[in-house]
C-alpha cells in the first residue's frame, strides 16, 4: 500500500509531467526520499524511482530556479515529511498485504504487494508483482540508435497492478502445456536445456499457451501489452537501457552485447542481472511478443496501458531484441514486426497475469 499511495499521489498532483517539468522532476525526488525512508523502516520501497540520474538533474533545477527554486522545493519536502507523520501507514506485521491507507481506491488487492514474487502451481511461472504507474514510452528523439517507430514519445498511465513473468517462459514450463496436448511440440534447435527459453514460437502459439495456463490455474494469463511491456523493462528508468545508455558487457544476451554467449544461441533464463523491479531478460535473450497489432508510430495508441487492438492484425510485435540481434536492437524501447503465424528461433515470450483489484484473487 505504501508503494501505491506513493505512485498514484504523483497521479493525482503532477499528471502534467509535461507542463510541469520542474515540478514533476520535484515530486521524484522527494519520492525517492520517501522511498529511501520507507526502505529505511524496512516496509519495502517497490515504487521508488530508483534512478537517481534525477537528483542531479534536479540540483540543477534548484540552481537555475534561485531562490524561488530553493523556496518551493523546500516547502514541497517538508510537506512530504509532514505527510510521513500523518500518512504512514503502520508497519505490516504479517508481511504481507499493501496495508489499509485510506486514499487508495476501494478494491485494491488485499494480498499483493509490488516486488513480490509467486507461482500460480509448482510448474507455472514465477511472477513478479509490478505497481501500477505512469511512464513515457518510446524513446526520445536524442536517443542513439533509435526508429522512427519508436515515437512519438507519450504518457501512459498504468493504472492496474498486475504479475509479470520474472523470466521469459521457458523450454521446460512449455513442455507442461505440450504433455497437456494443448501446445504443439516446438523445436529448440537441440540445444537442450529445459531453463533456456521456448523458442520458434509463434503469436498464435502464445495465445494456446495462456488459454491453458488459465484453465489450469484458473486466473487469467494473457500476453502483456505493448505498454505494460515497456512500462515494466524500464523499471523507472528512462535511460535507453535499464542498467544505462551504453551496452556495456556482459549485461544482456545479444549479438554484441557480451564477451562470453555473442550471437551464438539463447541462455538459461535469469543468467544476467535483473532491472529494478526483478525482472531478468527484459532485454535480449529472445524477442518477446506482446499483445497489440503492429503500428508503424504512437499516433493514436492507447494511454492507459491497454493492449493495442487497432492496426496491421497480420503483424505483431516483438520487444527487447535477442540473442542473434545487435546491440541497437537490445534497447526499452526498440521495437520489431514479425507475421503473427510464423514462430523464429529469436523469439519467444513472458505471460501477464492479471490481477483481480476486487481482492478476490490472492497468491497461493
Ligand atoms: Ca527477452
Ligand atoms: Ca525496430
Amino acid at each position: 500500500m505504501v508503494s501505491f499511495f506513493r505512485c498514484n499521489f504523483a497521479d493525482m498532483i503532477f499528471s502534467g509531467q509535461n507542463a510541469f517539468p520542474g515540478l514533476w522532476s520535484l515530486y521524484r525526488i522527494i519520492q525517492s526520499i520517501w522511498g529511501l525512508v520507507f526502505a529505511g523502516a524496512g516496509r519495502g520501497a517497490p515504487c521508488v524511482i530508483r534512478d537517481l540520474t534525477v537528483i542531479r538533474d534536479l540540483t540543477g533545477r534548484i540552481a537555475a530556479g534561485g531562490v524561488v527554486g530553493v523556496g518551493v522545493f523546500l516547502v514541497l519536502m517538508s510537506t512530504a515529511v509532514a505527510g510521513l507523520g500523518v500518512m504512514a501507514p503502520p508497519v505490516d506485521e504479517a508481511g504481507e498485504g499493501f496495508g489499509v491507507m485510506s486514499v487508495a481506491p476501494a478494491g485494491l488487492p488485499k494480498s499483493f504487494r509490488a516486488g513480490e514474487t509467486f507461482r500460480d502451481c509448482e510448474d507455472c511461472p514465477e511472477l513478479v508483482v509490478i505497481p501500477s504507474g505512469v511512464f513515457v514510452m518510446g524513446s526520445p528523439i536524442t536517443e542513439r540508435e533509435r526508429d522512427f517507430e519508436e515515437g512519438p514519445q507519450h504518457e501512459v498511465r498504468v493504472a492496474d497492478v498486475f504479475a509479470l513473468g520474472k523470466y521469459e517462459v521457458t523450454v521446460g514450463q512449455w513442455q507442461g502445456c505440450l504433455s497437456a496436448a494443448a501446445c504443439a511440440p516446438i523445436s529448440d534447435r537441440g540445444w537442450g536445456d529445459e531453463q533456456r527459453p521456448v523458442i520458434n514460437v509463434s503469436w498464435n502459439a502464445t495465445q494456446e499457451y495462456v488459454r491453458w495456463l488459465s484453465e489450469k490455474t484458473g486466473q487469467k494469463y494473457r500476453l502483456p501489452s505493448e505498454a505494460e511491456w515497456e512500462y515494466a523493462a524500464r523499471g523507472g528508468t528512462s535511460s535507453a537501457r535499464y542498467w544505462g545508455a551504453d551496452i556495456g558487457v556482459d549485461k544482456a544476451n545479444c549479438h554484441g552485447c557480451s564477451e562470453i554467449f555473442d550471437g551464438e544461441q539463447t541462455t538459461a533464463v535469469g543468467s544476467f542481472a535483473a532491472n529494478p523491479f526483478g525482472l531478468h531478460d527484459m532485454i535480449g535473450n529472445v524477442w518477446e511478443w506482446v499483445g497489440d497489432c503492429w503500428n508503424d508510430s504512437y499516433e493514436g495508441a492507447p494511454a492507459d496501458g491497454s493492449v493495442w487492438t487497432k492496426g496491421d492484425c497480420r503483424l505483431g510485435v516483438l520487444r527487447g531484441g535477442s540473442w542473434g540481434y545487435f546491440p541497437r536492437s537490445a534497447r526499452a524501447a526498440s521495437r520489431h514486426r514479425a507475421e503473427r503465424e510464423i514462430g523464429l528461433s529469436t523469439n519467444g515470450f513472458r505471460v501477464l497475469r492479471v490481477i483481480d483489484t476486487e481482492g478476490s484473487s490472492s497468491p497461493p
